[in-house]
C-alpha cells in the first residue's frame, strides 16, 4: 500500500480523498494556496505545505510546486483529485517522470482522452456508438464541409478537438452559417486550448447527459459501476446527478456498461473512468471519456456500496480490483444535489463567512462538504462548498428523502442555491423522470 501520499486539490475532494487514506492507512500531505490554510483537510492531514498565492494558476495548477511539495515530504504518490491538474496529461507525466505515482490513468492515456477526435476515433474503434460526424478534423476545403454538413444534416454541431465540458462549440442551423461558424470556433479554439482542430457532429436536439462509471486495475480487470443522469444542469454545471439514470433497464445498462469494459480493456485504460453519453430516443452516443474522479461519483457508491476513491488508491499501488463484475449489485437510488455559494435567482458567487453549517443527517443522507462554523469561503474558486446525497429504495423514495435533508440543512452566512434545490425536488416533471439537458434553463427562463 502507498505510505504517503499530496493531496493536489482543495475543497470537499481534498476532504474526500484524506478520508478514504486514513481508511487504507496512508498518510497525508494537504498542498494549499494561501488563501487555503483554513481548510478542514488541511488541519486534519498529517502534513501541510503551502504551494503559492491564491490564484490557481500560482499554487493549484503550479506543477513544479505540487512536485517539490511531493519531494520534500518524502511522499510516494500524488492524488490530483476533479478540476486542476486532474487531466492535465503533461502533469501525469512530469508526475511518474520524477518518481512518484500519479493516481489515475497513464499519461498517454489521458492525452488521447484530451483529444476529443482521437477519443472518438478510439471508442469507435472499439465498437461504441457515437454520434454520426466528421470523425476527424475539418480543413479548410469548405465543398468537403458543406458536403459533409449535407450528409449528416442540419443542425450540426462544431466542436473543437481540445474541447469538452462544453468549451468550444458552436451549433449551426443551415448551410449558409456554416463557414463563419467553423472560423468562428477555430478562432476561439486556438486562444483557449492552443489547438485550432475541429470536427462536426450531428447536432441532437432534446438528449439527457448520462454517463457510465467504470474502474479498472494494471492487469486488464475493469468493472463498471452502472450510469448517472446528469441532465439536470445549467450552463455546462451539473445540478443534480443521480444513479441509476430514470427508465434505463437492466439490460441496456449491461450492454452498455460491458460495450465500456471492452473499451478499457482495448486501450489498456487504469483507474476510476467515465464514459459520457447523449440519450435520445432510447440511443446512446459515445461524446467524451473523463479520466478523473467526479464531483458526482457519491451517488454511485451510495447505489454500488463501492467506495471508488479508495479504489483508485489501491489501484494506483499496484493492487488488482478488489471487485469482480458479478459483486457488483445496485440497490435503490441515489441523488445529489450541488450546493453552491451563489445567488440561486442571479447565480453570482457569495463568498465569505459561515455563521452556521448545520447538516442534515438520518438514514441514507451523506453529506461530503469542508464547511464549517466559522470557515471563510474564499472567492477565488469553484463555488461548490457540498454536495448532499440520499439513498433510497426507490425514485421517489430518495427524492423525499432530499426533500427533507434540504429543509434541515442550514448554511447560513452565505447565500447558496439551496433554495432552487428545494424547488426542483419538488419539481413535477423532475419526479416524473427523464427531463433533458435544456431543463433547468428552460424553466429557470419562465420566472
Ligand atoms: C452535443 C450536444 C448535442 N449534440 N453534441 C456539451 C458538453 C460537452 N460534453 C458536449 N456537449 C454537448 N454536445 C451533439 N452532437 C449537446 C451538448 C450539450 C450538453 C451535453 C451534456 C450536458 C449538458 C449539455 C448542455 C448543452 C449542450
Amino acid at each position: 500500500m502507498l505510505s504517503k501520499v499530496v493531496i493536489a486539490n482543495r475543497g470537499e475532494i481534498a476532504l474526500r480523498v484524506l478520508r478514504a487514506c486514513r481508511e487504507l492507512g496512508i498518510r497525508t500531505v494537504a498542498v494549499h494556496s494561501t488563501a487555503d490554510r483554513d481548510l478542514k483537510h488541511v488541519r486534519l492531514a498529517d502534513e501541510s505545505v503551502c504551494i503559492g498565492p491564491p490564484h490557481p494558476a500560482q499554487s493549484y495548477l503550479n506543477i513544479p510546486a505540487v512536485i517539490s511539495a511531493a519531494e520534500v515530504t518524502d511522499a510516494v504518490a500524488i492524488h490530483p483529485g476533479y478540476g486542476f491538474l486532474s487531466e492535465n496529461a503533461d502533469f501525469a507525466e512530469r508526475v511518474e517522470q520524477s518518481g512518484f505515482i500519479f493516481v489515475g490513468p497513464r499519461p498517454e492515456t489521458i492525452r488521447l482522452m484530451g483529444d476529443k477526435i482521437l477519443a472518438i476515433h478510439a471508442m469507435k474503434a472499439a465498437g461504441m456508438p457515437c454520434v454520426p460526424g466528421s470523425g476527424k478534423p475539418l480543413t479548410d476545403d469548405m465543398p468537403e464541409n458543406f458536403r459533409l454538413g449535407r450528409e449528416i444534416g442540419y443542425p450540426v454541431i462544431i466542436k473543437a478537438a481540445g474541447g469538452g465540458g462544453g468549451r468550444g462549440m458552436r451549433v449551426v442551423h443551415v448551410e449558409a452559417a456554416l463557414k463563419a461558424a467553423i472560423q468562428l470556433t477555430k478562432t476561439e479554439a486556438l486562444a483557449a486550448f492552443q489547438n485550432d482542430t475541429v470536427y462536426l457532429e450531428k447536432f441532437l436536439e432534446h438528449p439527457r447527459h448520462i454517463e457510465f462509471q467504470v474502474m479498472a486495475d494494471n492487469f486488464g480487470n475493469c468493472v463498471y459501476l452502472g450510469e448517472r443522469d446528469c441532465s439536470m444542469q445549467r450552463r455546462h454545471q451539473k445540478v443534480i446527478e443521480e444513479s441509476p439514470a430514470p427508465g434505463i433497464s437492466a439490460d441496456v445498462r449491461a450492454y452498455m456498461g460491458q460495450r465500456c469494459v471492452d473499451a478499457c480493456q482495448r486501450i489498456g485504460y487504469r483507474g476510476a473512468g467515465t464514459f459520457e453519453f447523449l440519450y435520445e430516443n432510447g440511443e446512446f452516443y459515445f461524446i467524451e471519456m473523463n479520466t478523473r474522479v467526479q464531483v458526482e461519483h457519491p451517488v454511485t457508491e451510495m447505489v454500488t456500496g463501492f467506495d471508488i476513491v479508495k479504489e483508485q488508491l489501491l489501484v494506483a499501488s499496484g493492487l488488482a480490483l478488489s471487485v469482480r463484475q458479478e459483486d457488483v449489485v445496485m440497490r435503490g437510488h441515489a441523488v445529489e444535489c450541488r450546493i453552491n455559494a451563489e445567488d440561486p435567482k442571479t447565480f453570482r458567487p457569495s463568498p465569505g463567512r459561515i455563521n452556521i453549517f448545520h447538516a442534515p443527517g438520518g438514514p441514507g443522507v451523506r453529506v461530503d462538504s469542508h464547511l464549517y462554523d466559522g470557515y471563510v469561503v474564499p472567492p477565488y474558486y469553484d463555488s461548490l462548498v457540498a454536495k448532499l446525497i440520499v439513498h433510497g429504495e426507490t425514485r421517489a423514495g430518495a427524492l423525499a428523502r432530499m426533500a427533507t435533508a434540504l429543509d434541515e440543512l442550514v448554511v447560513d452566512g452565505i447565500v447558496t442555491n439551496v433554495p432552487l434545490h428545494r424547488e426542483l425536488v419538488r419539481d413535477a416533471a423532475f419526479a416524473a423522470g427523464g427531463t433533458d439537458i435544456h431543463y433547468l434553463e428552460r424553466r429557470l427562463a419562465l420566472d
